[in-house]
C-alpha cells in the first residue's frame, strides 16, 4: 500500500521523504521559488554536482545527493511553462510525475516529496496542475504496487494545498 497525501510547508524544512522533488529549470543551475530554497539548503556541493549533470529536458527528470537537506537524493524536473495550454504543457507536467517517480524506483527510493511543479514562476494554472499530478501518481502506484511507502505533495500556501487534497478525495 502506498500511501498518497498532502502536507502544508516548506519541502526543505524537515524530513519528509527519502528524495525531495526541485521544480527546476533546464540549466539545473539554481533559480528562485523552491529551487532557490532547494539550493540554499543543501549547501554548495549541490550546485557542483549540478554543474556534471548537463542540464535537463523540460518533462525529463535527473538526480543528485542532497547533501545538507534532512533526505538522501534530489530528483530535478524541468516543468512546462504555462502557454495557455496547446503547448503540449499537460503531457509536458505529466512525464515530469513519471520521470520523476521512475527514477526514484530505478534507486530504490521508496518515499517520494513533490512540490506542485510548474505553478509558481511557470504560471500553471493550480487546479490543471494539481489534476495531472494527482493522476499521474496514481497510476504509476496502480502500475508498480511494491514500490513507493509513501509519495506526498509539500504544498507552500493554503490555497494550493486544498486544491491538492480536493484532487485527492476524487475516487
Ligand atoms: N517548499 C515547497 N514549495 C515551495 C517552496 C518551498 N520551500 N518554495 C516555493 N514553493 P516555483 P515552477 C512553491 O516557482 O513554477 C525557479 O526559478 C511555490 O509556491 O518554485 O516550476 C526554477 O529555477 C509554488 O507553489 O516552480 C525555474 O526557473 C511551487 O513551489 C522556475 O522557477 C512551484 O513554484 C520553475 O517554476
Amino acid at each position: 500500500m502506498t500511501v498518497i497525501r498532502t502536507e502544508l510547508g516548506d519541502i526543505t524544512a524537515k524530513h519528509y521523504a527519502d528524495a525531495i522533488v526541485n521544480a527546476a529549470n533546464e540549466s539545473l543551475l539554481g533559480g528562485g521559488g523552491v529551487d532557490g530554497a532547494i539550493h540554499r539548503a543543501a549547501g554548495p556541493e549541490l550546485l557542483a554536482e549540478c554543474r556534471m549533470l548537463n542540464g535537463c529536458k523540460t518533462g525529463q527528470a535527473k538526480i543528485t545527493k542532497a547533501y545538507r537537506l534532512p533526505c538522501n537524493y534530489v530528483i530535478y524536473t524541468v516543468g512546462p511553462v504555462w502557454h495557455g495550454g496547446t503547448h503540449s504543457e499537460a503531457e509536458l507536467l505529466t512525464s515530469c510525475y513519471r520521470h520523476s517517480l521512475e527514477l526514484a524506483m530505478e534507486y530504490g527510493i521508496r518515499s517520494v516529496a513533490f512540490p506542485s511543479i510548474s505553478t509558481g514562476v511557470y504560471s500553471y494554472p493550480v487546479q490543471q496542475a494539481a489534476e495531472i499530478a494527482v493522476q499521474t501518481v496514481r497510476a504509476v502506484v496502480e502500475e508498480h504496487p511494491e514500490a513507493f511507502d509513501e509519495i506526498l505533495w509539500v504544498l507552500f500556501d493554503e490555497r494550493t494545498k486544498l486544491v491538492y487534497a480536493g484532487e485527492l478525495q476524487k475516487c
